[in-house]
């Protein structure tokens, strides 16, 4: 799933060639379409010629409108920056490609639009200007192509660049951590709350809790869609619009995140590195008030530069933002600064810590900053975790601020350079590691007992010399990654199956024929000649079930027997343990198990010398039926 959005300066036909594109008029409040402009975002979505479905944030380029811009471009794969070929570029067109470049988008188509009204000197003369204003961009090398959204020309070979720009990028990152930047928030009548925006980091599933980030508000995921079609899990990287039930749209709006509770936490104070544009007019001072736009979020911030009293323009630095209300941020996210009035684009930067530690301004702080940002202490804590061991075991270990600490964790569980196993953490190359022996001991476990449903736990643990307390929690990263499966006390790889030799499965068939002859007086498994391991195979395929260690009947028989208790306990809700074996004609020791194998599902329950039926006869029935018809695991 990807997403585009628009860029550049007002008027040059953005929204018009996504309606061209796709159909759709992106311009969809009243005002918009009264004034010929886009106010606020607009939403499209277009197939590729590839199959692919984009998502598509059409932004104003108005002036005044900067602010809405900067809330639809957080997230994005690609832009489509577009310029009118009878204007060429134009300030919002510089404004937006700084903005862009600011906030990591390096990839991007440029739409040179109303071919219609140009000749082709013009045309070239336009040409050579983007050319120029993109040249000292990660743009630089971005195809132009010439489009008319009243003739139609270009528009398919601008989706088939479109296309190419998309088709080599690595799928979005899943990293466990969902969060969605609210672009809108609005009741849907029917429906209730509903937020949109573009998800980032993670998955989210119909039926899960998720937090509104400020605020704590909880709410339940009712519904999900992606360009309004329906769905039950969203992926990271689509438009997402999600249906909340619990809480009431009019506490939701832009800026705030949706994420899976506990997960992210509000800060009012960041340290970040800030980098000031070129072409500013006016430096960023220390103490400066400035607009700060993060992910959706914009808030009045104070700086406080670390270094020195003021970055000039083209200069980087170290600096505090002291936020006016809590956003929800991390490190590693990249932002945007701006002068409320006159409004201008000041510069950007990434945050290095969301921690909210206040520093001081010291040459010391500055090189402390630089030295984390060098990247030394990272490969140390990397070579710390080639074994489990926890954040406070980590924190002793290292001569780290602990908001340091934290924020290089984050940064390197982002990287995929390690992994969290609750409590633990370890790195990525280790777990590499413990997967493949995992892996080689259960493989080895199949070869030399096929007949067995897989490899002990314990087993498992200690072949790959692991604590208890270490072992839990990797071996659920195994299993949740489906490098292993769980069969009740063993753990086996995903495809194996239990596999009878051919001799026995000759024996099992002639005792399938004596077991079926004997229905309440079965032979012992010793006496039909089944050992355990095969019992247990059997059992495992469905083919048997073992109501006791010397005591195994054919599924149909336990049906059948079954049945005729429920069914007649049925009549009253209770049954009599003398009536149980005369309703199966059966023996006193044969039915004895049969009604404890009965309580076992929860089927009935012992009163005394009788049997009470749980649930209702139906369901008794069923949930029979159903025990009966899943190969049931190893007991
Ligand atoms: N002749 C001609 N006119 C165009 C073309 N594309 C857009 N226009 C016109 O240009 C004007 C502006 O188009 P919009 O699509 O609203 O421009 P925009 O970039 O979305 O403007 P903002 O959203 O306000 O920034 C409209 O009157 C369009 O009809 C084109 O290819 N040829
Ligand atoms: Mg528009």
């Amino acid at each position: 799933m990807r997403v585009v959005a628009t860029a550049g300066h007002v008027d040059h036909g953005k929204s018009t060639l996504i309606r061209a594109l796709t159909g759709i008029d992106p311009d969809r409040l009243q005002e918009e379409r009264e004034r010929g402009m886009t106010i606020d975002l607009g939403f499209a979505w277009l197939r590729l010629p590839g199959g692919e479905e984009i998502g598509i944030v059409d932004v104003p380029g108005h002036q005044d409108f900067v602010r809405n811009m900067l809330a639809g471009v957080g997230g994005i794969d690609a832009v489509l920056l577009v310029v009118a070929l009878d204007e060429g570029v134009m300030p919002q067109t510089r404004e937006h490609l700084a903005i862009l470049e600011l906030l990591g988008v390096e990839r991007g188509v440029v739409a040179l639009t109303k071919r219609d009204l140009v000749d082709d000197d013009l045309a070239t003369l336009a040409r050579d200007d983007v050319r120029k204003a993109l040249s000292a961009t990660p743009l630089a090398a971005a195809t132009l192509v010439e489009v008319s959204a009243t003739t139609k020309i270009g528009l398919d070979d601008l989706v088939d660049r479109l296309q190419a720009v998309l088709g080599d990028m690595e799928p979005r990152r899943d990293l466990g951590r969902p969060r969605l930047p609210i672009d809108r928030a609005f009741t849907m009548p029917g429906f209730g709350a509903v937020v949109t925006g573009t998800l980032r980091d993670g998955y989210f599933a119909v039926g899960e809790e998720v937090e509104i980030v400020p605020g704590g508000q909880r709410a339940r995921l009712r519904g999900l869609q992606t360009h309004r079609h329906k769905i039950e899990r969203a992926v990271p990287g689509s438009r997402v619009a999600l249906n909340l039930a619990g809480v009431d749209a009019a506490s939701l709006r832009r800026g705030m995140v949706a994420v899976r509770p506990g997960t992210l936490r509000a800060t009012s104070l960041l340290t970040a590195r800030v980098t000031v544009l070129r072409e500013t007019s006016r430096p960023l001072t220390h103490d400066a008030t400035v607009k700060l736009h993060l992910g959706t979020a914009e808030v009045v911030a104070g700086v406080s530069v670390l270094d020195g009293t003021a970055l000039a323009a083209g200069e980087s630095g170290w600096a505090q933002l002291r936020l006016a209300e809590p956003v929800a941020a991390l490190a590693g996210d990249r932002f945007v600064l701006r002068y409320p009035s006159p409004a201008e684009t000041i510069g950007g930067g990434t945050v290095a810590d969301a921690s909210a530690r206040r520093l001081r301004r010291r040459a010391e702080t500055v090189a402390a900053l630089e030295r984390n940002a060098s990247g030394g202490a990272d490969e140390h804590i990397v070579s710390l975790l080639t074994m489990p061991i926890t954040r406070a075991e980590l924190a002793r270990r290292l001569e780290l601020s602990p908001a340091d600490l934290a924020a290089r964790i984050e940064r390197l569980l982002v990287a995929d350079r390690i992994l969290a196993l609750d409590p633990f953490l370890l790195s990525r190359d280790r777990y590499a590691q413990f997967v493949s022996g995992a892996i080689a001991a259960a493989d080895a476990y199949h070869a030399a007992h096929p007949l067995r449903a897989g490899i002990p736990k314990e087993e498992l643990r200690s072949a790959l010399r692991l604590e208890t307390k270490v072992w839990t929690p990797l071996l659920q990263r195994l299993l949740a990654d489906e490098a292993l499966v769980d069969r009740g006390a063993a753990i086996a790889r995903p495809a194996h199956r239990v596999a009878l030799g051919a001799a026995a499965e000759h024996v099992w068939t002639i005792a399938r024929t004596k077991l079926a002859a004997n229905e309440t007086r079965p032979p012992s498994p010793d006496e039909l000649g089944l050992d355990a391991d095969t019992v247990i195979a059997l059992a495992e395929r469905g083919e048997l079930v073992r109501l006791a260690p010397d005591l195994v009947l054919l599924p149909d028989s336990v049906r059948r027997l079954g049945l005729a208790i429920v069914d007649e306990a049925g009549a009253t809700g209770r049954i009599a343990v003398s009536r149980a074996r005369d309703v199966t004609r059966s023996s006193r020791k044969f039915v004895l198990p049969l009604l404890q194998y009965l309580d076992d599902l929860g089927i009935t329950r012992r009163v005394g010398e009788e049997r009470a039926l749980v649930r209702s006869l139906s369901e008794a029935r069923a949930r029979l039926e159903q025990a009966l018809t899943r190969s049931s695991p190893v007991a």
